[in-house]
């Protein structure tokens, strides 16, 4: 057993777990009023849980590359109301894809379990911000910003690169009163990377596993996957899959992913046949 806490519910991390991912930004849920994108939202979050999700990844800022920057009142209105009607109708972990200061408050007040930052907390406020809540918190590592993270990455070792960067961040986050404890760590598969450099981050998961923390991983239909298979975004299950089970094996246990089912399912024989004795 490994239990961690995350707001009202807690995890055993010994065994894998499954992030659903819930975008509610205006491209995603995309035919007109509020009622129906937080309604599409929500039937959306219902089917993850059906399908065994242990935690519920709602985001309201697009962070794909070139994506332009949203206004707090923007992601505040977007993430609010869905983390607000999920956690009233369902007994689930709901996590904050976010880097603003007040989107963390209001979320952890409404009973969001986790605060998933792809800053890393670096974003004015948000560091005091998520030290109050008491929450865990994924911290990611990105190199350069969405808009400008795909020209050319360039790094000395990227594992050693990446591994000194978060821990940094828990160096920050231990000055500023977060417990070691509270803190998950990931390497940002697909933000700042090249093929190469996202493969030699999976294929070096156990690096970050020994760093004493547990590891996220996000590369559900990611670019990388496409790459390696030249397929489009709606064909990638099968390599996010391959992927996933390969990080798995290398310690991860928590997978952010579109396709929920599928992995549950994938993850519960890989983490059986691991504990048969
Ligand atoms: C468009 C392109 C929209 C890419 C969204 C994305 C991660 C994350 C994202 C991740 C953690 C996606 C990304 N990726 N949070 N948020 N780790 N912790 O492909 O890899 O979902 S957004």
């Amino acid at each position: 057993m490994s239990l961690m806490p995350f707001g009202d519910k807690s995890l055993d991390l010994s065994l894998p777990h499954v992030m659903g991912i819930l975008n509610v930004t205006p491209d995603s849920f995309s035919d007109g009023g509020a009622f129906s994108a937080l309604d599409a939202a929500f039937q959306q979050a219902d089917k993850m849980i059906r399908e065994g999700a242990s935690i519920i990844d709602v985001g309201g800022e697009s962070t794909r590359p070139g994506a332009v920057p949203v206004s707090t009142q923007q992601e505040l209105d977007r993430v609010l109301p869905v983390i607000e009607s999920i956690k009233k109708r369902f007994d689930i972990i709901v996590s904050v894809d976010t880097s603003t200061a007040d989107v963390i408050r209001n979320a952890s007040a409404l009973g969001a379990g986790l605060i998933n930052d792809v800053r890393a907390l670096e974003r004015e406020g948000s560091l005091q911000a998520a030290a109050q809540t008491n929450l865990p918190i994924c911290l990611m590592h990105m190199k350069g910003t969405p808009k400008t993270m795909q020209n050319s990455p360039e790094y000395t070792s990227v594992t050693d690169d990446v591994a000194d960067y978060l821990v940094s961040r828990v160096d920050v986050c231990e000055a500023e009163g977060i417990g070691r404890h509270r803190l998950i760590l990931d390497p940002g598969i697909g933000f700042g990377k090249t093929l190469t450099h996202n493969l030699s981050l999976l294929k070096n998961t156990k690096h970050f596993r020994k760093l004493g923390f547990h590891v996220l991983m996000g590369l559900s239909r990611k670019t990388m996957i496409g790459d390696v298979l030249s397929l489009p975004v709606e064909e990638r299950l099968y390599g996010t899959m391959g992927a996933n089970a390969s990080a798995y094996s290398k310690g991860a246990r928590i997978f952010r992913v579109h396709d929920v089912r599928p992995h549950v399912e994938m993850l519960a024989l890989m983490s059986r046949i691991e504990r048969e004795v």
